[in-house]
């Protein structure tokens, strides 16, 4: 594959700063050299800015950089539907607000070439605010409740494809907000969440919806939200939640995922290098890219859904 590597330094989705070095510390951390040790060709766009837009006031007092988010949203929908067609596209964040313009980016390239886009959202959170429900008005909250077509949206750029409800799957779930929870009543979302990974494993939820993917000949996004994992093991991010998935559940998502050979493109989001331990987050975060590539221990054969 030719990876294209994606700097999105966005820091306005939510008030702690730091995400904006994100990019540059996964390139410190190694991840080029990880992808090309795998034979992938290799190109980096560096770092992307944000469209300067103007948008009017939010009606909710709360939301917290409308306008640097909407421009955001803009220049990496572009950047993402442009290297859809060119390669294998990862997003290195930034907080999760990038994945407003990430996703429906990737959505439109999908619906261009005539295949559903399923979205695998690997998060402590479920994302699935809008502008109008968040009450911390932090927009990296939102992004599940924009590419799903929700309501509340008008200030960001009309989607170009709406990603159904029932071809996303969420796992490693522990902190919902009340009117998330109320919201993803009849989303039809697929929430895993820790309590269920707990008790079922995480290879067989996933293998059912891989399974589901493959069925409808998809093409699958995965967003890795740094907190899906636990914070013990990867402190470098803003909104640590206890009891997250471990480094071998991670990896082992990542290995099914690059079995699978469904995946499409990557979102890396919410590294915080300023609360990193020299280095250790994002280099566990280029090791589950790594994985998610194809890198592995032993020759297996490759398993099939
Ligand atoms: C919380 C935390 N649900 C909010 N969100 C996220 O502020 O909306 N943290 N995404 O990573
Ligand atoms: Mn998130
Ligand atoms: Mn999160
Ligand atoms: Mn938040």
């Amino acid at each position: 594959k030719t990876c294209i590597l994606i700097g999105a330094p966005v820091d306005s989705g939510k008030r702690r700063k730091g995400c904006l070095m994100g990019p540059d510390a996964y390139r410190t951390a190694g991840l080029a050299e990880a992808l090309t040790d795998l034979g992938h060709g290799l190109i980096d766009r560096g770092n992307l800015a944000p469209a300067q837009v103007e948008v009017p006031a939010p009606s909710n007092p709360a939301v917290h950089e409308l306008a640097r988010t909407v421009g955001w949203t803009k220049t990496l929908m572009a950047a993402a539907t442009e290297a859809m067609g060119e390669g294998f596209p990862i997003f290195l964040g930034g907080d999760h607000s990038l994945s407003l313009g990430s996703v429906a980016g990737v959505a439109a390239h999908a619906k261009a070439v005539g295949r559903p886009l399923f979205v695998l959202w690997l998060d402590a959170h479920t994302d699935y605010h809008t502008p109008d429900t968040t009450d911390s008005g932090n927009l990296h909250g939102t992004p599940l409740g924009y590419v799903t077509g929700r309501e509340g949206f008008s200030a960001f750029p009309p989607l170009p494809a709406i990603v159904p409800g029932e071809n996303i799957c969420l796992m490693g779930i522990r902190s919902v907000d009340r009117a998330e929870n109320e919201a993803l009543q009849g989303s039809g979302m697929t929430v895993h969440d820790m309590r269920d990974i707990d008790e079922n494993g995480i290879a067989r939820p996933l293998a059912a919806f891989l399974e589901r993917v493959r069925a409808a000949n998809g093409l699958l996004h995965v967003s890795l939200d740094v907190d899906f994992l636990d914070p013990s093991v990867a402190p470098a991010v803003g909104t640590t939640v206890p009891g997250g998935a471990t480094v071998r559940e991670a990896h082992l998502v990542m290995e099914h995922l690059h079995d699978s050979g469904l995946v499409c493109s990557l979102d890396l989001v919410e590294l915080n290098p300023f609360l990193d331990e020299r280095g250790r987050t994002a280099k566990l975060m280029v090791d589950l890219a790594a994985s998610l590539m194809g890198r592995r221990v032993f020759d297996r054969p490759t398993r099939s859904f």
